[in-house]
Parts: C-alpha cells; sequence; structure tokens
C-alpha cells in the first residue's frame, strides 16, 4: 500500500513542479466520488475542470473504452476506421453543424481552429497573405501552446516562452464597442469563452455575445465558440453560447467530449470553413482514432440518455441559490451558470487556496482560481442529496471567521 507523503515526496523528485496541486493522492473515483490512497472519500467539486461532467470511471464509458481497445485501438488516418465516421456524423447531428474535425487535447483543437480561420482568410474572404488578425479577450485561457500563450493576457503564462507568435488581438471580455475597434479589413475571426473558466466562470455581460456575432457577421468575420470547458451541459445548456440565442460559426469541444476516459477533442463548423482543409494540411497521430471515436459517441449519448443537461440547470440553480443564502463573512458574491459556479471572495479574504484546503479537510475538493476565486464545478451526475450535504460542510467553513 502507498501512502499519500510517498507519493508526494517521489512526485515531487521525479516530476516536474509545473502544478502546485491539493496534497491529496486520488486513487479511486466512481460518480462524484473520490477515494485517497489512505481510504478518504473526497466529493469531487472540479470534476477535472469539467471533463468528467458523466462522473468518474460511468461504467459505460469504462466497458466501451475496455472493448473498442481489445478490437482495435489506433490506426492512424492513414486508414480509416468504423468509429470516426459514426462519431463525425452523431457530433455534427448534435451540434446542427456540417462538418467535424477531430483532435486529441483542448489546445490541439483550438490550433486547429485558429488554422482554419487563417486558410479560410487567406483563400474564402481574400485576406492578404500572412496578414489574418484574430481577436481575443483578456481573461481568456484556451490552452498551454506557444501560439495560444502567445495572446494571453496573464504575464505568468508567456514569460520565458517567447519569441510569442504573431497575429492576435486582445479587447477586454465583453465589451462590444472594443471589438467594433479592433476589427478591420484583415480580421478572419473572433475567438471567445462564452463564459470565462480559468478566469473564475466569468459571464460576460448579458448581450455582448449576441452583440458580437451580429458584428462578426456583418464584418465577414468568424466568430469561434471555445466550449472545451463551458460546453456538453455544464451550464445547463448543451453550449453556454446558446443562453445568448447565437450559433457560431466554429464550435471547439473537448474534456467531457469523453467523459474523462480519453484525450479527445474536436472543431466543429461549416464546410466553406472545415473545408479549407486539404490531405495532408493538418492532422495528428491519435486524432480520430477508435477508441476516442468510440468512448466520444459514448459520452456524448450519457449526457443525452441520462438527461444531464436539465439536470445540471435545475441543480445549479437550486444550488447557487442556496449558496446566495450563505451568511459569509468572506464572500463578495456568487456568480455562474448551470453546475458552474465562481464564488468569488472579497481581498481581505486571505485567498482562495485556504479554503480549498479547508474543504479538503472536510471532504470536499474544490480548486481555488486566480486567487480570490473558489471554483465550483461537479460532475453533472451529481445529486440533490449530495448537494445538500456539499452545502452543509461549504456553509461551515465560509461561515466561519
Ligand atoms: C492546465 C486552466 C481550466 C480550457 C479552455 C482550452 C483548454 C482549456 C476554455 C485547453 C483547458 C484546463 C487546462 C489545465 C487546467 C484547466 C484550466 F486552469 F488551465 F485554465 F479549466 F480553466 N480552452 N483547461 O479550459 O484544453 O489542452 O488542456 O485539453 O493547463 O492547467 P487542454
Amino acid at each position: 500500500m502507498v501512502t499519500t507523503k510517498e507519493c508526494i515526496e517521489l512526485e515531487n523528485q521525479f516530476g516536474a513542479h509545473n502544478y502546485k496541486p491539493l496534497d491529496v493522492v486520488l486513487t479511486r473515483g466512481s460518480g462524484i466520488w473520490v477515494e485517497d490512497v489512505e481510504g478518504k472519500k473526497y466529493m469531487d467539486f472540479l470534476a477535472a475542470y469539467s471533463a468528467v461532467n458523466q462522473g468518474h470511471c460511468h461504467p459505460r464509458l469504462v466497458k466501451v473504452l475496455q472493448e473498442q481497445s481489445s478490437r482495435l485501438a489506433l490506426t492512424s488516418r492513414a486508414f480509416r476506421n468504423d468509429q470516426l465516421p459514426f462519431l463525425a456524423k452523431e457530433l455534427c447531428e448534435l451540434t446542427g453543424f456540417e462538418m467535424m474535425l477531430p483532435m486529441n487535447s483542448g489546445a490541439e483543437a483550438v490550433e486547429t481552429a485558429i488554422k482554419a480561420a487563417r486558410k479560410w482568410g487567406y483563400t474564402v474572404k481574400g485576406v492578404e497573405k500572412d496578414r489574418a488578425e484574430i481577436i481575443v479577450c483578456a481573461g481568456n485561457f484556451h490552452g498551454r501552446t506557444t501560439t495560444i500563450i502567445s495572446f494571453s493576457s496573464d504575464a505568468q503564462y508567456k514569460d520565458g516562452f517567447g519569441p510569442l507568435t504573431p497575429g492576435f488581438t486582445l479587447i477586454p471580455y465583453g465589451d462590444a464597442r472594443s471589438l467594433i475597434k479592433a476589427i478591420n479589413k484583415n480580421t478572419v475571426a473572433f475567438l471567445v469563452e462564452p463564459i470565462q473558466g480559468e478566469s473564475g466562470v466569468v459571464l460576460p455581460q448579458e448581450g455582448f455575445l449576441r452583440e458580437a456575432a451580429e458584428l462578426c457577421k456583418q464584418n465577414n468575420v468568424l466568430l469561434i465558440a471555445d466550449e472545451i470547458q463551458s460546453g456538453l451541459g455544464r451550464t445547463g445548456t448543451l453550449f453556454a453560447y446558446e443562453h445568448e440565442n447565437v450559433k457560431p460559426d466554429v464550435v471547439i469541444i473537448g474534456k467531457a467530449l469523453s467523459g474523462g476516459m480519453y484525450p479527445v477533442s474536436a472543431v466543429v463548423s461549416s464546410r466553406e470553413v472545415l473545408g479549407v482543409f486539404n490531405p495532408g494540411d493538418h492532422g495528428s497521430t491519435y486524432g480520430g482514432n477508435p477508441i476516442a471515436c468510440a468512448v466520444a459517441r459514448e459520452a456524448l449519448k450519457i449526457i443525452l440518455e441520462e438527461k444531464l443537461i436539465e439536470h445540471s440547470a435545475e441543480l445549479g440553480k437550486y444550488l447557487i441559490g442556496e449558496l446566495r443564502k450563505i451568511n459569509s463573512p468572506h464572500v463578495d458574491f456568487y456568480r455562474g451558470k448551470g453546475l458552474w459556479i465562481g464564488i468569488v471572495l472579497k481581498k481581505e479574504a486571505g485567498g482562495a487556496r485556504r479554503f480549498c484546503e479547508a474543504l479538503q479537510e472536510k471532504g470536499i475538493l474544490a480548486k481555488e482560481t486566480h486567487e480570490n476565486v473558489i471554483r465550483i464545478a461537479p460532475p453533472l451526475v451529481i445529486s440533490k442529496a449530495e448537494i445538500d450535504q456539499a452545502l452543509v460542510t461549504i456553509k461551515d467553513i465560509l461561515s466561519q471567521n
């Protein structure tokens, strides 16, 4: 039997220190519950940043993973397989787009969308070679590749990783007037999270996304929604953009596309946009592999058949309502949509980390973001009874002085 202490020491000695995780060493998970190596059980209120919407080790996903991995695991796209065609069809029908391009990590899908938008700019819109510009928002998080961190507004994500990739313009999140000013003849796309995750579950003011969609349409600019974290039921709709009744030109999906069982991501869009890719333009060894596609097909079915979208809307509303009843000296306000909530602490609260450590002590695993926000994002399979059980602990910790 390994111990927490032993695991932490080994990881610290042999693993790069690119994270500061909570000192909990997990060994088992089911539903919203995870267990550490000493047998202590926790409610997972992060869901691997919304990748485990379907709950840990969902039996249907384990079964599909086992079956497919013992049949055919990887062929590369040099050959075809019998899973990708059906994921492509099912994903396009579910999302209402004409085509998809499968990748593995979220960042790879974001890079795919950037490359598609640039090539669409040159070959369809007629932008001058190498002059394409993409507008992004301050506070964005779209991944960790050197191109993606080039347009981050967070110095830490960029420091030490230059030279940075040009061709990106930052505007304040939610500011349509800045968007108008930033758009020019070389603008090919506006890449945006409908709700910003890493920034701490930040919702733009009502109507921003609708105005942005209108501006993009008027200026022949692609609206690209990064739904890698906000998508697939997290905010109480299939995609977060639906809250604003817009339909982006391109949608980037990841994380819960596989229910946390396997790295799977995809870009969905029109034939006009994804049609810019010719054979050999783009790809990846594992992109669209049989396991990824079989697991993703099942993960999408679970979201629909277990009504996780409606569940997220209903229980999310209940949860934020109950949280707002807590009389806490530390909390400034609560914000969120569906089962995605940010508890924004006052400056004088001393940062969110200590509250996450206190929650860990009491059996709830949550993650701080940007110093003063406790992010709440349990698997969407959470029951009302489990929420009520968690509320007792959360209330206890937030109301203490
Ligand atoms: C880390 C953050 C969250 C994402 C959105 C693309 C990606 C992500 C909206 C890239 C990934 C993860 C990455 C992970 C922690 C986590 C994270 F804190 F980094 F910012 F969720 F908020 N678009 N987010 O949220 O997808 O390549 O990771 O599959 O890098 O620390 P990926």
